[in-house]
Protein backbone atom coordinates (compact mmCIF):
# COMPACT_ATOMS: atom_id res chain seq x y z
CA UNK A 1 0.00 0.00 0.00
CA UNK A 2 0.90 3.44 -0.45
CA UNK A 3 0.83 5.96 2.01
CA UNK A 4 -2.20 7.62 0.09
CA UNK A 5 -5.16 7.60 2.32
CA UNK A 6 -7.63 4.71 1.21
CA UNK A 7 -10.27 5.13 -0.96
CA UNK A 8 -13.84 4.17 0.01
CA UNK A 9 -16.92 4.03 -2.10
CA UNK A 10 -20.22 3.42 -0.18
CA UNK A 11 -22.90 2.06 -2.38
CA UNK A 12 -25.95 3.04 -0.81
CA UNK A 13 -29.65 2.13 -1.98
CA UNK A 14 -32.98 3.68 -0.69
CA UNK A 15 -35.38 1.58 0.89
CA UNK A 16 -37.58 3.72 2.19
CA UNK A 17 -37.50 6.40 5.22
CA UNK A 18 -34.25 8.12 5.81
CA UNK A 19 -32.40 5.48 7.82
CA UNK A 20 -30.28 3.53 5.06
CA UNK A 21 -29.70 7.77 3.98
CA UNK A 22 -29.14 8.55 7.35
CA UNK A 23 -26.35 5.73 8.04
CA UNK A 24 -24.26 5.65 5.30
CA UNK A 25 -23.94 9.43 5.18
CA UNK A 26 -22.94 8.97 8.77
CA UNK A 27 -20.34 6.88 8.21
CA UNK A 28 -19.37 8.06 4.99
CA UNK A 29 -18.51 11.32 7.18
CA UNK A 30 -16.54 10.30 10.02
CA UNK A 31 -14.14 8.18 7.43
CA UNK A 32 -13.49 11.03 5.30
CA UNK A 33 -13.23 13.73 8.40
CA UNK A 34 -12.27 11.13 11.89
CA UNK A 35 -10.07 8.85 9.27
CA UNK A 36 -8.92 11.08 6.26
CA UNK A 37 -10.26 8.33 3.89
CA UNK A 38 -11.22 9.82 0.17
CA UNK A 39 -14.57 8.34 0.11
CA UNK A 40 -17.66 8.50 -2.33
CA UNK A 41 -20.86 7.26 -1.68
CA UNK A 42 -23.28 6.52 -4.43
CA UNK A 43 -26.55 6.89 -4.02
CA UNK A 44 -29.39 6.18 -5.67
CA UNK A 45 -32.01 8.64 -4.11
CA UNK A 46 -30.22 11.48 -2.78
CA UNK A 47 -33.56 13.06 -1.67
CA UNK A 48 -33.21 11.81 1.83
CA UNK A 49 -29.73 12.92 2.04
CA UNK A 50 -30.24 16.18 1.13
CA UNK A 51 -33.19 16.90 3.72
CA UNK A 52 -30.74 14.88 6.37
CA UNK A 53 -27.08 16.99 4.94
CA UNK A 54 -28.07 19.93 3.16
CA UNK A 55 -24.79 21.71 2.71
CA UNK A 56 -23.72 17.58 1.65
CA UNK A 57 -22.23 19.04 -1.67
CA UNK A 58 -19.74 21.07 -0.03
CA UNK A 59 -18.97 18.49 2.56
CA UNK A 60 -15.84 15.93 2.82
CA UNK A 61 -17.68 13.18 1.21
CA UNK A 62 -17.62 13.01 -2.85
CA UNK A 63 -21.59 12.55 -2.96
CA UNK A 64 -22.53 10.28 -6.39
CA UNK A 65 -25.94 9.65 -7.94
CA UNK A 66 -25.38 5.80 -8.43
CA UNK A 67 -25.95 5.56 -12.48
CA UNK A 68 -28.12 3.03 -13.98
CA UNK A 69 -26.77 1.63 -16.02
CA UNK A 70 -23.54 1.32 -14.24
CA UNK A 71 -20.77 2.92 -16.60
CA UNK A 72 -18.02 0.90 -17.77
CA UNK A 73 -15.52 3.99 -18.21
CA UNK A 74 -15.05 7.22 -16.55
CA UNK A 75 -14.52 7.89 -13.10
CA UNK A 76 -17.44 4.93 -12.01
CA UNK A 77 -14.60 2.24 -13.16
CA UNK A 78 -12.16 3.49 -10.94
CA UNK A 79 -12.65 0.56 -8.26
CA UNK A 80 -11.88 1.83 -4.55
CA UNK A 81 -9.54 0.22 -1.93
CA UNK A 82 -12.13 -0.55 -0.06
CA UNK A 83 -15.82 -1.33 -1.45
CA UNK A 84 -18.71 -1.03 1.67
CA UNK A 85 -22.36 -2.39 0.27
CA UNK A 86 -24.85 -1.00 2.87
CA UNK A 87 -27.59 -2.95 3.89
CA UNK A 88 -26.97 -5.92 1.37
CA UNK A 89 -27.57 -3.53 -1.44
CA UNK A 90 -26.40 -5.12 -5.06
CA UNK A 91 -23.78 -3.98 -6.36
CA UNK A 92 -22.98 -3.19 -10.21
CA UNK A 93 -22.30 -6.57 -11.93
CA UNK A 94 -19.49 -4.54 -13.99
CA UNK A 95 -18.09 -3.05 -10.58
CA UNK A 96 -17.69 -6.49 -9.19
CA UNK A 97 -16.10 -7.31 -12.16
CA UNK A 98 -13.58 -4.28 -11.87
CA UNK A 99 -13.19 -5.03 -8.49
CA UNK A 100 -11.97 -8.80 -9.46
CA UNK A 101 -9.91 -7.21 -12.37
CA UNK A 102 -7.58 -5.26 -9.84
CA UNK A 103 -4.31 -6.12 -9.37
CA UNK A 104 -5.18 -6.33 -5.51
CA UNK A 105 -9.21 -6.80 -4.83
CA UNK A 106 -10.48 -4.12 -2.85
CA UNK A 107 -11.74 -5.29 0.95
CA UNK A 108 -15.31 -5.48 0.26
CA UNK A 109 -17.89 -4.92 3.56
CA UNK A 110 -21.58 -5.53 3.48
CA UNK A 111 -22.74 -3.04 6.12
CA UNK A 112 -25.73 -4.88 8.01
CA UNK A 113 -28.50 -3.63 10.14
CA UNK A 114 -28.13 -3.19 13.82
CA UNK A 115 -29.73 -5.60 15.99
CA UNK A 116 -29.22 -6.39 19.78
CA UNK A 117 -29.86 -10.19 18.93
CA UNK A 118 -27.12 -12.69 20.88
CA UNK A 119 -26.33 -14.54 16.99
CA UNK A 120 -24.68 -10.91 15.85
CA UNK A 121 -21.47 -11.25 17.58
CA UNK A 122 -21.00 -14.91 16.00
CA UNK A 123 -21.04 -13.61 12.53
CA UNK A 124 -19.59 -10.06 12.91
CA UNK A 125 -16.78 -10.36 10.12
CA UNK A 126 -17.67 -13.40 8.73
CA UNK A 127 -16.11 -13.94 4.94
CA UNK A 128 -18.11 -15.27 2.10
CA UNK A 129 -15.88 -15.97 -0.85
CA UNK A 130 -17.67 -14.88 -4.03
CA UNK A 131 -18.94 -18.40 -5.87
CA UNK A 132 -17.01 -17.29 -9.29
CA UNK A 133 -14.39 -14.26 -8.89
CA UNK A 134 -11.86 -13.84 -6.94
CA UNK A 135 -13.35 -11.76 -4.08
CA UNK A 136 -14.11 -12.12 -0.49
CA UNK A 137 -16.97 -10.21 1.32
CA UNK A 138 -16.94 -9.95 4.98
CA UNK A 139 -20.36 -9.11 6.79
CA UNK A 140 -20.08 -6.10 9.13
CA UNK A 141 -22.72 -5.38 11.88
CA UNK A 142 -23.16 -2.88 14.25
CA UNK A 143 -24.30 -4.37 17.74
CA UNK A 144 -24.35 -3.31 21.33
CA UNK A 145 -21.36 -5.47 22.50
CA UNK A 146 -17.47 -5.79 22.16
CA UNK A 147 -18.11 -8.89 19.99
CA UNK A 148 -19.30 -6.74 17.26
CA UNK A 149 -18.53 -3.89 14.70
CA UNK A 150 -19.96 -1.28 17.23
CA UNK A 151 -22.08 1.86 16.97
CA UNK A 152 -21.73 5.07 14.55
CA UNK A 153 -20.41 8.00 17.39
CA UNK A 154 -18.71 10.67 16.23
CA UNK A 155 -15.59 11.46 18.31
CA UNK A 156 -15.95 15.09 19.03
CA UNK A 157 -19.68 14.20 20.01
CA UNK A 158 -18.74 15.26 23.87
CA UNK A 159 -17.36 18.35 23.07
CA UNK A 160 -20.20 19.42 20.43
CA UNK A 161 -22.46 18.76 23.11
CA UNK A 162 -20.81 21.15 25.62
CA UNK A 163 -21.38 23.96 23.68
CA UNK A 164 -24.95 23.36 23.10
CA UNK A 165 -27.19 26.13 24.61
CA UNK A 166 -31.00 24.51 25.60
CA UNK A 167 -32.54 28.25 26.11
CA UNK A 168 -31.15 28.77 22.74
CA UNK A 169 -32.69 26.12 20.91
CA UNK A 170 -36.00 26.71 22.18
CA UNK A 171 -36.25 30.31 21.44
CA UNK A 172 -35.00 29.56 18.18
CA UNK A 173 -38.22 27.16 18.02
CA UNK A 174 -40.56 29.33 19.50
CA UNK A 175 -40.94 27.72 22.40
CA UNK A 176 -41.50 29.34 25.87
CA UNK A 177 -38.99 28.35 28.99
CA UNK A 178 -39.45 25.36 30.49
CA UNK A 179 -41.95 25.61 33.09
CA UNK A 180 -40.42 23.61 36.44
CA UNK A 181 -42.72 20.56 35.93
CA UNK A 182 -43.01 20.28 32.12
CA UNK A 183 -42.55 16.76 30.35
CA UNK A 184 -41.02 18.01 27.22
CA UNK A 185 -40.85 14.96 24.27
CA UNK A 186 -39.79 14.42 21.04
CA UNK A 187 -41.79 13.03 18.71
CA UNK A 188 -40.12 10.73 15.94
CA UNK A 189 -42.25 7.70 14.86
CA UNK A 190 -43.97 5.42 12.41
CA UNK A 191 -47.90 5.73 11.84
CA UNK A 192 -48.83 4.15 15.19
CA UNK A 193 -52.59 2.70 16.26
CA UNK A 194 -51.05 3.42 19.95
CA UNK A 195 -51.49 7.11 19.43
CA UNK A 196 -55.03 8.60 20.11
CA UNK A 197 -54.10 6.13 23.48
CA UNK A 198 -51.16 8.46 24.02
CA UNK A 199 -52.58 11.87 23.71
CA UNK A 200 -55.64 11.08 25.85
CA UNK A 201 -52.58 10.21 28.94
CA UNK A 202 -51.07 13.32 27.72
CA UNK A 203 -54.01 15.77 27.64
CA UNK A 204 -55.06 14.13 31.26
CA UNK A 205 -51.68 13.99 33.00
CA UNK A 206 -51.13 16.13 36.05
CA UNK A 207 -48.01 17.84 34.50
CA UNK A 208 -47.22 20.22 31.35
CA UNK A 209 -46.53 17.62 28.15
CA UNK A 210 -45.13 19.42 25.43
CA UNK A 211 -44.24 17.71 22.38
CA UNK A 212 -42.00 18.57 19.92
CA UNK A 213 -42.82 16.83 16.32
CA UNK A 214 -39.75 17.56 13.95
CA UNK A 215 -40.85 17.32 10.41
CA UNK A 216 -44.67 17.24 11.26
CA UNK A 217 -46.55 19.60 8.65
CA UNK A 218 -49.68 19.40 11.43
CA UNK A 219 -51.07 22.95 12.82
CA UNK A 220 -49.27 23.55 16.60
CA UNK A 221 -52.27 23.08 19.20
CA UNK A 222 -52.87 22.64 22.88
CA UNK A 223 -55.01 20.27 24.46
CA UNK A 224 -55.66 19.92 28.12
CA UNK A 225 -52.51 19.82 29.92
CA UNK A 226 -50.89 18.95 26.40
CA UNK A 227 -49.29 21.14 23.48
CA UNK A 228 -48.01 19.51 20.36
CA UNK A 229 -45.32 21.65 18.46
CA UNK A 230 -44.59 20.99 14.86
CA UNK A 231 -40.62 21.37 14.13
CA UNK A 232 -39.34 21.69 10.64
CA UNK A 233 -37.23 18.62 9.56
CA UNK A 234 -34.09 18.92 11.02
CA UNK A 235 -30.77 18.51 9.86
CA UNK A 236 -28.76 15.13 11.10
CA UNK A 237 -26.63 17.53 13.30
CA UNK A 238 -29.34 19.12 14.54
CA UNK A 239 -31.48 16.30 15.86
CA UNK A 240 -29.13 15.63 18.42
CA UNK A 241 -29.80 18.95 19.58
CA UNK A 242 -33.61 18.20 20.05
CA UNK A 243 -32.85 15.16 22.01
CA UNK A 244 -30.40 16.69 24.21
CA UNK A 245 -33.68 19.67 24.34
CA UNK A 246 -35.99 16.63 25.56
CA UNK A 247 -36.80 14.81 28.79
CA UNK A 248 -38.13 11.43 26.88
CA UNK A 249 -37.42 10.98 23.57
CA UNK A 250 -39.52 9.03 21.42
CA UNK A 251 -37.17 7.54 18.19
CA UNK A 252 -38.18 4.65 15.22
CA UNK A 253 -35.57 2.36 12.96
CA UNK A 254 -32.34 2.76 13.60
CA UNK A 255 -30.31 5.89 13.51
CA UNK A 256 -32.54 8.15 15.77
CA UNK A 257 -32.68 4.73 17.72
CA UNK A 258 -28.97 5.16 18.38
CA UNK A 259 -28.92 8.63 18.56
CA UNK A 260 -31.15 8.63 21.34
CA UNK A 261 -28.88 6.43 23.36
CA UNK A 262 -26.10 8.83 22.89
CA UNK A 263 -28.54 11.69 24.32
CA UNK A 264 -28.58 9.39 27.68
CA UNK A 265 -32.47 10.71 28.72
CA UNK A 266 -35.50 8.21 28.50
CA UNK A 267 -36.17 6.72 25.31
CA UNK A 268 -38.90 4.57 23.62
CA UNK A 269 -38.01 2.97 20.16
CA UNK A 270 -40.62 1.81 18.00
CA UNK A 271 -38.98 -0.39 15.93
CA UNK A 272 -39.26 -0.49 12.36
CA UNK A 273 -42.02 -2.73 11.50
CA UNK A 274 -41.65 -6.48 9.48
CA UNK A 275 -43.86 -9.14 7.96
CA UNK A 276 -45.14 -11.59 10.41
CA UNK A 277 -44.18 -9.30 13.73
CA UNK A 278 -40.70 -10.44 12.93
CA UNK A 279 -39.36 -7.05 14.27
CA UNK A 280 -40.70 -8.32 17.80
CA UNK A 281 -37.91 -10.77 19.05
CA UNK A 282 -35.18 -7.43 18.01
CA UNK A 283 -37.29 -5.27 20.14
CA UNK A 284 -36.78 -8.06 22.99
CA UNK A 285 -33.55 -8.58 22.59
CA UNK A 286 -32.86 -4.66 23.02
CA UNK A 287 -34.92 -4.83 26.36
CA UNK A 288 -33.03 -8.03 27.15
CA UNK A 289 -29.91 -6.23 27.26
CA UNK A 290 -30.52 -3.13 28.67
CA UNK A 291 -30.36 -2.07 32.17
CA UNK A 292 -33.60 -0.25 32.68
CA UNK A 293 -35.09 -3.23 29.88
CA UNK A 294 -37.73 -4.23 32.78
CA UNK A 295 -39.43 -1.13 33.07
CA UNK A 296 -39.27 -0.42 29.83
CA UNK A 297 -40.76 -3.28 28.51
CA UNK A 298 -44.41 -2.90 28.96
CA UNK A 299 -44.95 0.34 27.83
CA UNK A 300 -42.17 -0.25 24.57
CA UNK A 301 -44.31 -2.87 23.82
CA UNK A 302 -47.27 -1.22 23.67
CA UNK A 303 -45.67 1.62 21.69
CA UNK A 304 -45.21 -1.22 19.26
CA UNK A 305 -48.65 -2.71 19.07
CA UNK A 306 -48.64 -5.42 21.81
CA UNK A 307 -50.67 -4.55 24.93
CA UNK A 308 -52.25 -1.59 26.51
CA UNK A 309 -50.28 1.56 26.49
CA UNK A 310 -50.22 3.79 29.73
CA UNK A 311 -48.67 6.80 30.06
CA UNK A 312 -49.88 7.47 33.48
CA UNK A 313 -47.93 4.31 35.12
CA UNK A 314 -44.38 5.46 32.35
CA UNK A 315 -44.39 8.65 33.78
CA UNK A 316 -43.95 7.73 37.13
CA UNK A 317 -40.87 5.76 36.16
CA UNK A 318 -39.20 8.64 34.80
CA UNK A 319 -37.12 9.91 37.57
CA UNK A 320 -35.95 6.05 37.77
CA UNK A 321 -35.10 5.65 34.47
CA UNK A 322 -32.40 8.65 33.79
CA UNK A 323 -29.30 7.53 35.50
CA UNK A 324 -29.95 3.36 34.09
CA UNK A 325 -29.87 5.71 30.73
CA UNK A 326 -27.10 8.03 31.56
CA UNK A 327 -25.23 4.84 32.74
CA UNK A 328 -26.08 2.69 29.40
CA UNK A 329 -24.77 5.66 27.17
CA UNK A 330 -21.82 5.53 29.35
CA UNK A 331 -20.57 2.19 29.06
CA UNK A 332 -21.48 2.18 24.98
CA UNK A 333 -19.39 5.36 24.73
CA UNK A 334 -16.54 3.44 25.87
CA UNK A 335 -16.35 0.85 23.34
CA UNK A 336 -14.50 1.40 19.90
CA UNK A 337 -17.49 3.70 17.52
CA UNK A 338 -18.01 1.79 14.20
CA UNK A 339 -16.00 3.91 11.81
CA UNK A 340 -12.73 3.48 13.76
CA UNK A 341 -13.41 -0.43 14.44
CA UNK A 342 -14.17 -0.69 10.92
CA UNK A 343 -10.77 0.73 10.02
CA UNK A 344 -9.25 -1.44 12.19
CA UNK A 345 -10.68 -4.07 10.56
CA UNK A 346 -9.82 -2.71 7.04
CA UNK A 347 -6.14 -1.68 7.62
CA UNK A 348 -4.16 -5.06 8.07
CA UNK A 349 -6.16 -6.25 4.89
CA UNK A 350 -5.27 -3.39 2.75
CA UNK A 351 -1.49 -3.79 3.43
O1 LIG B 1 -36.25 6.99 8.80
P1 LIG B 1 -36.19 5.73 9.54
O2 LIG B 1 -37.48 5.09 9.84
O3 LIG B 1 -35.28 4.71 8.76
C1 LIG B 1 -35.54 3.34 8.67
C2 LIG B 1 -34.78 2.53 9.60
O4 LIG B 1 -33.42 2.79 9.48
C3 LIG B 1 -35.02 1.07 9.36
O5 LIG B 1 -34.28 0.27 10.22
C4 LIG B 1 -34.65 0.77 7.96
O6 LIG B 1 -34.91 -0.55 7.68
C5 LIG B 1 -35.44 1.66 7.08
O7 LIG B 1 -35.20 3.01 7.38
C6 LIG B 1 -35.13 1.44 5.63
O8 LIG B 1 -35.49 5.98 10.96
P2 LIG B 1 -33.96 6.22 11.40
O9 LIG B 1 -33.13 5.01 11.16
O10 LIG B 1 -34.02 6.72 12.75
O11 LIG B 1 -33.43 7.36 10.44
C7 LIG B 1 -33.90 8.67 10.59
C8 LIG B 1 -32.77 9.65 10.43
O12 LIG B 1 -33.32 10.95 10.27
C9 LIG B 1 -31.84 9.73 11.62
O13 LIG B 1 -30.50 9.96 11.16
C10 LIG B 1 -32.30 10.97 12.34
C11 LIG B 1 -32.68 11.83 11.18
N1 LIG B 1 -33.57 12.97 11.45
C12 LIG B 1 -33.09 14.24 11.19
O14 LIG B 1 -31.95 14.41 10.78
N2 LIG B 1 -33.91 15.29 11.40
C13 LIG B 1 -35.17 15.16 11.86
O15 LIG B 1 -35.87 16.16 12.04
C14 LIG B 1 -35.63 13.82 12.13
C15 LIG B 1 -37.03 13.62 12.66
C16 LIG B 1 -34.81 12.75 11.91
Amino acid sequence: MTNMPPSCDIFCTVVDNYGDAAVCWRLARQLATEHGWQVRLWIDDPAPLARLAPDFVTGPVAVRLWPDPWPTAGEADDVADVVIEAFACELPPTYVEAMAARSRPPVWLNLEYLSAETWVAGCHGLPSPHPRLPLVKNFYFPGFDAGTGGLLREHDYEAWRGHFDEAAFRAEFGLPRKAPDEITISLFSYANPAWPRLVEGWTDSPRPIRVLRPGCTEDSRTEGNLSLHSLPFLPQQRYDELLWTCDLNFVRGEDSFVRAQWAGRPFVWQIYPQAQDAHLPKLEAFLAIHPAGKVLRPFWLAWNGVGQLNWEKFATSLPALEDPMRRWSKTLAGRPDLAAGLVQFCLPRLK
